[in-house]
């Protein structure tokens, strides 16, 4: 995986292969941004087949109000895991902090312009259920309890688009052997905050089954890969991207990875998750990277690389199969 610089030989240019559809959400995306950012992000835009990325500020040095969070915290930057230090080529930050998935604030890809109520400190986090030594901890405590570490992962939303960005957090590993699971503990679910008075697309989706959730196998969650995550581009979490800790689980689908969380709870059955809920057909509680698994309603063999826009060819586990093959060798 560490040959995969730039522009390796599976890439194919976006245009060759992404439906009419893509381009024009995107296209709508991008006139949006730039409309009401005021500039902030230009973006240039040359016919509807071809496509040119963000142009960024010439100031890229100056705050920005929409990648830098206002806290301020310690342990950052931290130590970059030469494990995880791959030479690939890092998504822009601008359009990582710009493009994301945060139904309570938006279902579209901006909730960066509604987050502006979100109140992120403190953040007491609930560790409980099945387990010897239940715990509640404020966020703020976790990089003095857990340390904190920088990996370079592949990210890949179950809507077929992809990043690469350096994720600052420590694994959950560490957090589940502090608390001692109990036997009969054999999955984890995970819950993030229930404020409809500060995220605005709570109240305008009453019927989702808030506040949103997530599961995991107890296995998948001591896997070394599964991280909690704090910071990105070595800086706390920007509340779009779920401050002030998710979780990051790089081989399953996005929705997996679940934003601002408030409690970790050890069970012995199953958990439903939110998209689960809402459409079982479309999202198991697996929710593995497949290529050859498609959506119902679109394939998976390709994703598109959310600042350049290149296509590139899905991987199984989101390349991550040297770490996770073995929890699903049964099947
Ligand atoms: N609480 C919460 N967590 C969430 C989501 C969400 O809507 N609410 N969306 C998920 C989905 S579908 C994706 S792809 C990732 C997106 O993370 P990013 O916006 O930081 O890139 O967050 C996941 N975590
Ligand atoms: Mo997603």
């Amino acid at each position: 995986m560490a040959n995969v610089i730039l522009r390796p030989d599976w890439y194919v240019r976006e245009r060759c292969v992404t439906p009419e559809r893509a381009f024009c959400n995107r296209r709508d995306f991008l006139k949006r941004l730039g409309l009401a950012s005021g500039g902030l992000l230009a973006a240039t835009l040359v016919g509807c087949n071809k496509f040119e990325p963000f142009t960024l500020p010439s100031n890229t040095q100056a705050p920005n109000p929409v990648v830098d969070p206002v806290t301020s915290a310690t342990g950052y930057p931290a130590p970059r895991n030469p494990e995880f230090n791959a030479n690939w080529r890092l998504t822009d930050r601008n359009v990582a902090a710009t493009y994301n998935n945060f139904y309570e604030f938006s279902p579209s890809k901006d909730p960066f312009r509604h987050v502006g109520n979100f109140v992120t400190s403190p953040w007491p986090v609930e560790i409980t259920g099945l387990v010897e030594k239940p715990m509640t901890v404020d966020a703020m405590e976790l990089a003095e309890l857990f340390g904190l570490e920088e990996r370079i992962y592949r990210f890949r939303c179950v809507e077929a688009w992809a990043m690469i960005v350096p994720w600052t957090g420590f694994p959950l590993r560490r957090l589940i052997e502090k608390v001692a699971p109990k036997p009969e503990a054999k999955f984890v679910r995970f819950e993030t905050f229930n404020r409809p008075e500060q995220a605005p697309g709570m109240g305008r989706t009453p019927n989702y089954p808030w506040p949103y959730h997530e599961g995991l196998r107890l296995d998948e969650a001591m896997n070394p890969l599964t991280l909690l995550a704090t910071g990105i581009y070595g800086r706390p979490l920007p509340k779009q991207h779920g401050a002030p800790v998710r979780l990051v689980v790089p081989w399953k689908y996005g929705q997996k990875s679940i934003k601002s969380i408030v409690k970790v709870d050890f069970v012995a059955a199953q958990p439903s998750t939110f998209w689960e809920t809402l459409a079982p057909a479309e999202y198991p509680f697996e929710n593995n990277v497949n290529p050859k698994v498609p959506h119902p309603r679109w394939s998976q063999a390709t994703e598109r690389v959310i600042d350049t826009g290149d296509r590139v060819r899905t991987q199984l586990y989101n390349g991550y199969g040297s770490y996770v093959a073995g929890l699903y060798s049964h099947l």
